[in-house]
């Protein structure tokens, strides 16, 4: 598809409380270009100016096939460095902006695609999703946050693995990996991600923040700088009003307990 000022690459729909955005490029298998992750950007503002948790899809088969090769393969070493800082800024506003995000993948989640996928917070696939990291066969390296986040998801051995051997995995054994948390039947991942996000959307709007927020800093504290941080998150969060109604209402028996698997009560 040819870059086309009236085409929308990213598409983006307010459902209640929560935004879904869609990578809207499936001809090119939702392959990121500049000009796509400059609406992604959009979009991710978007949300968090106006939404409580977010949902990014891709349109078609494909949840999202990487770097646009095309694009980059015409890049000089500067522009090279300059995109991947971009990605970097835009993905960071997802991992560590204000509201949770949840992605839905299907077919490929590659290379950047898995990149994207990596900055959400909570991570749907169906079982027709596939994830590989092919940077090795193209001669390229992971730019957009991969070595962090993937890294962090599912351990450096796994991604320099995948990375050096070009596998491809199913849903089940990136379940298995930590790379994502729920695999459902095929086609059900877009359905099941908007119902996690609208889950997440009723939680207290200060603890999202610190979830989003404190969580990746804290890991990337000493043990001992991360328990006194988490002291002052924790104590925060019990001081917003939110917190008072919400305890409130448990001692008065009004709001809901916490349920057993397959239980009623
Ligand atoms: C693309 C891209 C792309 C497809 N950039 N144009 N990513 C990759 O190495 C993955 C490359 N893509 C594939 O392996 C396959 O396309 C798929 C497995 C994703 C899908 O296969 P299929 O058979 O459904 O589609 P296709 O026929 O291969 O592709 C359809 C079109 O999309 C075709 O263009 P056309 O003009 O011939 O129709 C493809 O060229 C085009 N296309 N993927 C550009 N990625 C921040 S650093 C991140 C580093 C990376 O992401 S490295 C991994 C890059």
């Amino acid at each position: 598809m040819k870059a086309d000022a009236t085409h929308d690459f990213v598409t983006y729909r307010i459902d209640g409380e929560i935004a879904v955005i869609g990578l809207n490029r499936a001809a090119k298998r939702n392959a990121i270009s500049d000009r796509i992750v400059e609406a992604i950007h959009a979009a991710v503002l978007r949300a968090g100016a106006e939404a409580k948790a977010a949902v990014i899809h891709g349109h078609g088969p494909h949840f999202c096939a990487g770097l646009d090769l095309s694009e980059h393969s015409e890049k000089s070493l500067i522009e090279a460095v300059k995109g991947s800082r971009r990605w970097h800024a835009v993905f960071d506003e997802i991992e560590r902006g204000s509201i949770p995000f949840v992605s839905a993948l299907t077919g490929a989640t590659v290379g950047g695609g898995f990149e994207l996928a990596a900055s959400t917070h909570v991570r749907v696939a169906d079982t027709t999703a596939f994830f590989a990291l092919p940077e090795g066969q193209r001669g390229i390296f992971v730019g957009g946050g991969g070595s962090v986040r993937i890294s962090r998801l599912i351990g450096p051995a796994r991604m320099g693995d995948m990375m050096l051997t070009g596998r491809v995995l199913d849903a089940d054994t990136m379940e298995r990996w930590g790379g994502v948390t729920y695999v459902e039947a095929e086609g059900d991942a877009l359905e099941r991600a908007i119902s996690v996000a609208h889950r997440m959307a009723e939680n207290a709007e200060f603890t999202n923040y610190a979830i989003i927020n404190a969580l990746p800093r804290i890991s990337d504290m000493s043990a001992d700088d991360g328990l006194f941080t988490e002291s002052m998150v924790s104590a925060l969060a019990t001081m917003t009003d939110d917190a008072k109604d919400r305890l409130r209402a448990f001692l008065e028996k009004r709001a809901a307990k916490v349920v057993a698997p397959g239980g009623d009560a």
